[in-house]
């Protein structure tokens, strides 16, 4: 969709002197910026919904963010999700439910916000905060499936699991890491995928995501026996496991690419609050092996925003259609 968006000190080849492999030739990676890359991502879509609005008198693309409870990473994604909105022209709004909501106080909600026809997405930011037992799936279920841009509803999954891409909403974390896969010019077809996770939010919509790009895929999970041996095969990894700094450099194929969707915050002194994030790949490590890395924080989790962004223009474009 656009050219590749790179860090300017990459793709060099550099002898290895620090580690102390004189002589042997190791690339250090090119950096996949989802920053760089979500803002135009986020331009053209501005650009579209600035069209919109001039062609349907100012008709504008209508998105819900609901959240239950008050968890500060959810608090922060969700900032983030209305301030691109905002950009963009999306009329965001942030419905907010208390930790002691009920099950069917967030269905009712749900369901009218489904029946509201300047509602074009609506996202239920998980994991749910409540002091309540909710069912997710049912929650996620819920969603009128013309307006889940988050793509986690049953009829939306089982479209993607079956190759109809063009039909429905693809998860947005998966659908930006094809974003940023994409970014590389390294072709996906023939090749060997691993994804490390199979949660329904990550790991198994990208697993259906590759697949359908034509790559042999090998998903991986807790209980997959040496872990290190299956990332060795992968031509592209991605990795949605939640355990900061998990995949080793060494465990990598040379040349790989590597997108890694983990956000973990882990102490540290030399940081204001005491902590920093990092991801599921020792980055330090893998730059020395990866042919192409994303960062954390800049790669996955901006494309997830943008993502999201995407998939409430294209919902808008479809009501547009048909009415
Ligand atoms: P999740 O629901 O906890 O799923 C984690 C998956 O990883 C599970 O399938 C689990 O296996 C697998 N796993 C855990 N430990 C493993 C290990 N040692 N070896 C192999 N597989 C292992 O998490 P999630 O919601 O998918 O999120 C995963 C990560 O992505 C988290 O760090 C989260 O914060 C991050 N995330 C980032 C974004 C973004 O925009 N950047 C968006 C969503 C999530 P089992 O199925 O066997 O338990
Ligand atoms: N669509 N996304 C959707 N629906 C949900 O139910 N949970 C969830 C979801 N996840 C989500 O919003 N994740 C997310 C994760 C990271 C960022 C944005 C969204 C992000 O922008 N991260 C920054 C900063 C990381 C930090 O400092 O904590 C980054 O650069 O990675």
């Amino acid at each position: 969709m656009f050219g590749p968006v790179m860090s300017s000190s990459v793709a060099l080849s550099l002898r290895c002197a620090a580690s102390g492999c004189q002589g042997i030739r190791r690339s250090i990676a090119t950096v996949i910026s989802g920053n760089k890359t979500s803002k135009l991502v986020r331009n053209r879509l501005k650009e579209e919904v600035d069209k919109m609005t001039s062609q349907f008198s100012g008709f504008r693309p209508g998105l819900v963010v609901l959240q239950v409870g008050d968890r500060d990473d959810s608090n922060l994604y969700i900032s983030s999700k209305l301030r691109a909105a905002a950009e963009i022209g999306i009329d965001a709004k942030h419905v907010r439910l208390p930790n002691t909501a009920t099950e069917d106080e967030v269905l009712r909600s749900i369901m009218s916000i489904n029946e509201n026809p300047s509602v074009h997405g609506l996202i239920v930011q998980l994991p749910l905060d409540s002091v309540n037992h909710i069912d997710s799936e049912l929650i996620t279920n819920s969603v009128s499936p013309e307006k889940d841009v988050d793509g986690l509803s049953c009829i939306n999954a089982g479209k993607l699991s079956r190759g109809d891409l063009s039909n429905c909403f693809i998860p947005c974390t998966p659908n930006g890491c094809m974003e940023l896969i994409r970014q590389t010019g390294v072709s996906v077809a023939g090749k060997h995928a691993v994804v490390i996770g199979r949660s329904k939010i990550v790991g198994a919509p990208m697993h259906d995501l590759l697949l359908w790009n034509h790559a042999t895929v090998t998903t991986c999970h807790s209980k997959t026996p040496d872990l290190p041996g299956q990332v060795g095969r992968a031509d592209i990894l991605v990795v949605g496991a939640g355990r900061a700094e998990m995949v080793r450099g060494d465990w990598l194929k040379d040349g790989a690419v590597v997108i890694d969707c983990g956000i973990n915050h882990v102490p540290d002194e030399t940081k204001a609050g005491g902590k920093r994030v990092v991801g599921d790949v020792h980055y330090a490590s893998a730059n020395q092996r990866a042919g192409f890395i994303t960062p954390v924080p800049g790669g996955v989790g901006p494309m997830t925003v943008a993502m999201l962004m995407e998939n409430t223009v294209q919902s808008a474009q479809r009501f547009l259609l048909r009415r």
